[in-house]
């Protein structure tokens, strides 16, 4: 290699064997990255996303709770960019959860940001901030400079997790960046998620391994967006020159109610004849309307999401359909 060919970029992230992390795996290797995978320890292994792309990852061992193991892990492979995708993501479990909660989707933060200012003060930081954070909201449609009222203690953490990266960017000068996702989904969305719940609860219906679908609050509206589309935009955050806080969504919102009608009806069902309430799956306290403005990442980035509503709820059912027929074949 000549000594003037430019290095090969090379990312970390954390959180890659979840939705996001694999997403972005995918799209940074086809940018030419080398990339580096932090993965907690488990009984089993959970690589389910990430398999097709196993051979070209480098997996190393860690944890948002560790924060020495952050530290090494940086001196080790000495990554340009972190992508800190990992946290506790559930907002119901963050009920029952709320200490964990606290300790890995906000503290982890404060450890990532200070692992980077201990090793290395020049590697870029992007951040997986949250609509959650919007909680009752207190504008619509919501934007950067809308303020915050979160509303379960998943929505308090990611609050604590963005004025922390504020805070590093201001007092030590790091290139660390904020994305406020709204809610972004995939094939590859945990089945907790109500989208995925849904999506395989009508293909499960379609094909008789399934009678009721039970749900919580219908009404709910959320900003729903497609995965893929929204790790472009974390990737084009950390390519500016500033660094600078990002409200990525679509514009539209849509109830829980209208993805059920959606995905129902893609399959020729209809939900009312299979969706039962079930207080389970009510929330102590709901956020009722989320529905972001994305007008200053789509001005400043260049970045617009290219699937929309309808498009997003097809694939998803089709996804779900085409793998449990191919399973009971
Ligand atoms: P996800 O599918 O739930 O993935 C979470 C990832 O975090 C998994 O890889 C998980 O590892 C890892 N993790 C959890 N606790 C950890 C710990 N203590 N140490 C190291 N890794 C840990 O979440 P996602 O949907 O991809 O979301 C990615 C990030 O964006 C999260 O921070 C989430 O809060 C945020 N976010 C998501 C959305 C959305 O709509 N998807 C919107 C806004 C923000 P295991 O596989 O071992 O469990
Ligand atoms: O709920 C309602 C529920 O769990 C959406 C995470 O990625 O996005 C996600 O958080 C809505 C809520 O996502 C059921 O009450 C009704 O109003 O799919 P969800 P979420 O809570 O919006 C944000 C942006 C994140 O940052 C989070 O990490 O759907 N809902 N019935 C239900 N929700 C679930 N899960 N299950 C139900 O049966």
């Amino acid at each position: 290699m000549s000594k003037y060919e430019p290095m090969t970029r090379k990312a970390l992230i954390t959180g890659i064997t979840g939705q996001d992390g694999s997403y972005l795996a995918d799209f940074l290797l086809e940018q030419g990255y080398e990339v580096v995978g932090m993965i907690r320890r488990s009984s089993t292994l959970n690589f389910e996303r990430i398999a097709h792309i196993q051979d070209k990852l480098t997996l190393v061992p860690g944890d948002l709770l560790d924060e020495v193991s952050m530290i090494n892990i940086l001196k080790e492979h000495r990554p340009h960019e972190v992508y800190n995708l990992a946290a506790q993501s559930f907002v119901q479990t963050s009920w029952g959860q709320p200490v964990l909660t606290g300790e890995t989707t906000a503290l982890g933060v404060t450890r990532v940001l200070d692992a980077i200012r201990t090793v290395d003060p020049e590697i870029r930081l992007y951040q997986a901030s949250s609509s959650e954070m919007f909680g009752k909201v207190q504008e619509v449609p919501q934007k950067e400079s809308t303020p915050f009222y979160p509303r379960s203690p998943y929505g308090v953490a990611k609050v604590y997790g963005h004025w922390i990266t504020i805070n590093y960017r201001e007092s030590y000068g790091l290139h660390a960046s904020s994305g406020i996702l709204f809610n972004h989904e995939s094939p590859r969305r945990g089945l907790e998620f109500v989208t995925r719940k849904i999506s395989y609860a009508v293909a499960k219906i379609k094909l008789g391994l399934q009678d009721k679908l039970a749900l919580g609050n219908l009404d709910a509206q959320r900003d729903w967006g497609y995965a893929q589309d929204y790790v472009m935009a974390m990737w084009l955050m950390l390519q500016q020159d500033q660094p600078q806080d990002f409200v990525i969504a679509t514009g539209e919102t849509h109830s829980v109610r209208e993805f059920c009608e959606t995905a129902f009806s893609y399959l020729d069902l209809d939900y009312k004849d299979y969706v039962i309430m079930d207080e389970r799956f009510m929330r102590p306290a709901e956020v009722d309307l989320l529905v972001g403005d994305p007008s200053n990442a789509e001005k400043t980035l260049g970045w617009k999401r290219k699937v929309g509503f309808q498009e997003l709820v097809s694939m998803m059912v089709q996804a779900d359909y085409d793998t449990l027929s191919s399973q009971i074949k």
